[in-house]
């Protein structure tokens, strides 16, 4: 049985409207000294296999990994940074635009985690005071506790006091946390986004007339 012409033509824009919805990209940038295991938390967060040992990061790597999140797909591209290059020499390209951070120490090296300070410091100098950035901090290489020097009660506080999601975990050996603490930053930049845009949306300028869009099939 043949539909009616406008029933039809409906059902096409219908159609075509779903097939054209973006999906949403989301850069995050993971940031960390030397060693601590960003490139390893990156690739066990991407699936990737690595049998063969980890190669110091130089400049940096760039990987996408496409997530579903209530019904949406979002397109996550880590920016995996090269801790060697010290904070000062990681170009600005790499801060900007970005949307949200992933910080990372090694629970092992009490260094790794005294530097924080400095990487946040940076992160400031392009988004003042980090104020309202999704920023996780992660403990990595807790699979050595036996040799740990950074206690968990300490990192978490100096988290809390910066707005930070806190996680430890092992790129190596814990999967499912990996995943789990990206899947936290993701969720939590999406909600911002969604808040930005809804707060956008909902404030008009003096004498501005609230816009009504009217869709037709
Ligand atoms: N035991 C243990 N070793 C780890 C863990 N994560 C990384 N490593 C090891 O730590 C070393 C450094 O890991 P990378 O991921 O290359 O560190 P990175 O932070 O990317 O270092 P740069 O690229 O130089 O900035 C490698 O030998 C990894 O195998 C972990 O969770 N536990
Ligand atoms: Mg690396």
């Amino acid at each position: 049985m043949l539909l009616p012409k406008r029933i039809r033509t409906c059902i096409s824009h219908l159609f075509t409207t779903t097939m054209t919805v973006a999906t949403r990209s989301i850069k995050l940038v993971i940031l960390g000294e030397s060693n601590v295991g960003k490139t390893a938390l990156v690739e066990n967060f991407m699936d990737m296999r690595r049998d063969t040992f980890f190669t110091t990061t130089v400049g940096v790597d760039f990987h996408n990994k496409k997530l579903v999140i209530n019904n949406e797909t979002v397109n996550v591209q880590a920016w995996d940074t090269a801790g060697q290059e010290r904070f000062s020499a990681l170009p600005s390209i790499i801060y900007k635009k970005a949307d949200g951070f992933v910080l990372v120490y090694d629970i092992t090296n009490l260094d790794s985690y005294y530097r924080l300070t400095a990487w946040i410091r940076n992160i400031d100098s392009f988004y003042e005071n980090h104020k309202g950035m999704p920023i996780m901090l992660i403990g990595n290489k807790n699979d050595l506790v036996q040799v740990r020097a950074v206690f968990s009660d300490v990192a978490q506080s100096f988290a809390d006091k910066n707005n930070m999601i806190f996680v430890e975990t092992s790129a190596i050996f814990d999967r499912d946390t990996v995943h789990d603490a990206f899947l936290r930053i993701v969720t939590q930049i999406i909600q911002r986004r969604n808040e930005t845009s809804d707060s956008a949306s909902n404030t008009l300028s003096k004498g501005e007339k609230p816009k009504t869009k009217k869709y037709y099939c």
